[in-house]
């Protein structure tokens, strides 16, 4: 087998991954490389003074991992600049918060030329090279310089957006030809992989073949769709920790009889966080009859303060949610609990399982594993209900949930009064065939399938 270097903006591996506070992706690749013998390389997440390129290594919870530091000027045009306040609003469709600035795409293109720099002497003959995210979409460009002749994979977490969209990007056209240097480019959807296509037809005058071959401006490479799971096997074992059980337990008691709405998201624009709120307030208008039979735990953990967008949206959810507990609490009761401190994996797993509804209403998301773990920590007697975006890309692989317009109040108070009288015969029906399908459509059949084409010779395909 060959070895794998998985290259991503951060490096995170859950040292354990039962009490880990890693978001999905962290823990995805942390379990995709302990299968394999491989590195796991990228930014440290400090800051040093002038940029040296040192690297560092180091074996953190069974997987290898080389980090270097960035300096200053990188995190504020490089993170917090074109990837956090260019690239992620416009794939998210929020040209209204994309940010052009000359300098973030100079310390964009910088930055994944220091990686490359980083990277290079780790990668061996035989290595397969697989990059994650918007953060490196120049990087085989970069590689490809520096003589790696090494099959080279790219995964993009997010959604790929529509023509229209894309191309208000000034320098579109250099970006995806750099992106044209990687053997194979993987995206959480077909509709993501529809929309690139389009693009190389339509801007770019080059042609994509059914089975994904795509030539364009005198290269070829392969695109595709793999959707990413979650480690079912491990969130499994994290449901049944002690952990899970009391917080599953502090949960019922608290709840004292109520029905229990959960939400659990990165505190982001593109989750609907105030849509959602907006939606349960409608809720409460409508039907008093719910008032003091319900509650909803919105567990929202804080993500890139450094970035306005994200300071504004704290702002207005901490407004909205006091809003809704100032017109409706009672003594005892309140209808809302937000909470922005992050909880660890296995108590997660346990909150999920105590709530009736699992409320998933991004407006656009690249896959969503918050879906896919509230499925998987549900009690096959007893299931909760799923509420699900049309926008998430884990829509089309869990159409048994009740799917939703999550910009429409009326649509999702609807679904969450349809969820919280439906009869335990649909409940358990809708959640076994959603279960099947997380448990099938795990992390590992994701990694398999993506390092099986990322293998498998280019002139075979056609
Ligand atoms: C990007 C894409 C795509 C949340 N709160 C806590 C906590 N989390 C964990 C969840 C979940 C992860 O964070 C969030 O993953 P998502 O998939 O929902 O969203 P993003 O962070 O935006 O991830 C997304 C993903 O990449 C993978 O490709 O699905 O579309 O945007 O795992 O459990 N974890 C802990 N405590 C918390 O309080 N331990």
């Amino acid at each position: 087998m060959n070895r794998l270097i998985v290259i991503s903006n951060r490096v995170n591996p859950p040292t354990d991954p039962s009490v880990a506070t890693s978001g999905g992706l962290a823990m995805a690749l942390a379990a995709a490389l302990r299968e394999y013998s491989g590195i796991w390389f990228g930014w440290s997440g400090e800051t040093a003074e002038t940029y040296t390129g040192q690297l560092s290594i180091d074996r953190i919870g069974g997987v290898t991992v080389a980090t270097i530091d960035l300096d200053e000027q990188d995190r504020q045009e490089y993170y917090n600049g074109y990837a956090n306040k260019t690239l992620w609003p416009l794939f998210h469709y929020r040209t209204d918060l994309t940010a052009y600035e000359r300098s973030f795409g100079v310390g964009y293109e910088r930055v994944n030329g220091r990686f490359a720099q980083g990277v290079r002497p780790l990668i061996e003959a035989d290595d397969l090279v697989w990059v994650h995210d918007y953060h490196l979409l120049l990087l085989a460009q970069e590689l490809r310089r520096l003589g790696v002749k090494n099959r080279i994979g790219f995964f993009l977490h997010i959604p790929w957006p529509g023509r229209r969209t894309f191309t208000t990007l000034p320098k579109h056209r250099q970006l995806v030809e750099a992106l044209l240097d990687y053997d194979l480019i993987g995206f959480q959807t077909e509709d993501s992989c529809d929309a690139f296509a389009d693009y190389v037809v339509h801007t770019l005058g080059g042609t994509v073949s059914e089975d994904g071959v795509v030539q364009a401006r005198g290269k070829t490479t392969r695109i595709g769709a793999f959707p990413i799971g979650i480690d079912a096997e491990a969130f499994d074992a994290a449901v049944r920790s002690p952990a899970a059980e009391s917080y599953r337990e502090r949960m019922r008691v608290s709840a004292a009889g109520r029905k229990t709405i959960l939400g659990v998201d990165r505190l982001d624009y593109s989750k609907g966080l105030e849509e959602r709120f907006l939606a349960y307030e409608q809720l409460l208008t409508d039907h008093p009859e719910l008032h003091e039979h319900v509650l909803m735990l919105q567990i929202a953990i804080l993500s890139r303060e450094e970035v306005d967008a994200y300071q504004d949206l704290r702002e207005r959810l901490d407004t909205v949610s006091g809003r809704i507990n100032g017109a409706f609490a009672s003594v005892d009761w309140v209808p809302l609990r937000y909470v922005n401190r992050p909880y660890r994996r296995d108590e997660l797993a346990g909150i999920y399982r105590a709530a009736d509804i699992g409320l998933v209403t991004p407006l656009r998301d690249g896959m969503n594993l918050v879906a896919k773990e509230y499925v998987a920590a549900q009690d096959p007697d007893d299931p909760g209900v799923l509420i699900l975006s049309e926008f998430a890309g884990a829509a089309p692989q869990m159409p048994e949930a009740l799917i939703v317009n999550p910009v429409s109040r009326e649509d999702v108070a609807e679904a969450i009064r349809r969820g919280l009288s439906m009869p335990l015969e649909e409940r358990k029906a809708r959640w076994e065939a959603l279960a099947k399908g997380v448990r099938k459509e795990n992390v590992t059949a994701w990694r398999d399938s993506f390092v099986a084409v990322l293998e498998r010779p280019l002139l075979t395909a056609a």
